[in-house]
């Protein structure tokens, strides 16, 4: 009786395993689980996935990204960003210094509507960086104004001459 039992026992296990295997390896089987991929391809779009992140990327403009010309600081720059050249937007890149006079220009922060005075200082004693080249002159004026002229090295005032790239500097700010 028991060795009965436990044959049928060993008989239905068997069979499990069996079918199992032959579903696993079956075209039905295949067919099967094709479909489901099908089926998941086609619904995994239509869930709520958050895409607010991935479109904030792809709209981040380039008025805020300091690597881009267009950064907003970067509105009466005419140089090489140290942004990409080993420096950031405010120190120059390990090895240059930055220069003792410079000149400034008036930009429009689109995040906030505010106006910012911007002192562009050349970042002097290295060779020229010659990346991220950018030619702004919004409220340029020509030479006679010096302060406010950007087409000048202004490493020539320091010990160091040589201009390696730019950074621009807040220095002040509109009322809001
Ligand atoms: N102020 C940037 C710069 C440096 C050298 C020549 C022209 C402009």
């Amino acid at each position: 009786m028991i060795l009965q039992i436990l044959q049928t026992w060993i008989d239905r296990m068997a069979e499990r395993r069996v079918r199992q295997a032959a579903q696993m390896t079956s075209r039905r089987g295949a067919l099967a689980r094709i479909g489901k991929l099908m089926v998941g391809g086609a619904v995994l779009p239509m869930l709520p996935f958050d895409r607010s992140v991935g479109e904030a990327e792809a709209a981040l403009p380039k008025a805020q990204d300091p690597t881009a010309c267009e950064y907003w600081r970067n509105c009466a720059l005419d140089g090489f960003l140290c942004t990409c050249c080993g420096g950031s937007v405010t120190s120059c890149p390990p090895g240059a210094e930055a220069s003792k006079v410079t000149w400034v220009g008036t930009c429009r922060n689109p995040k906030d509507g505010r106006n910012y005075l911007v002192s562009y200082n050349d970042c002097c004693g290295k060779v020229a960086c010659g990346r991220c080249l950018c030619n702004f002159n919004e409220r340029e004026r020509p030479a006679y104004r010096m302060g406010v002229h950007n087409d000048i090295n202004w490493c020539m005032a320091d010990k160091q001459t040589m201009y390696h790239c730019t950074v621009s500097v807040i220095v002040g700010v509109t009322e809001a």
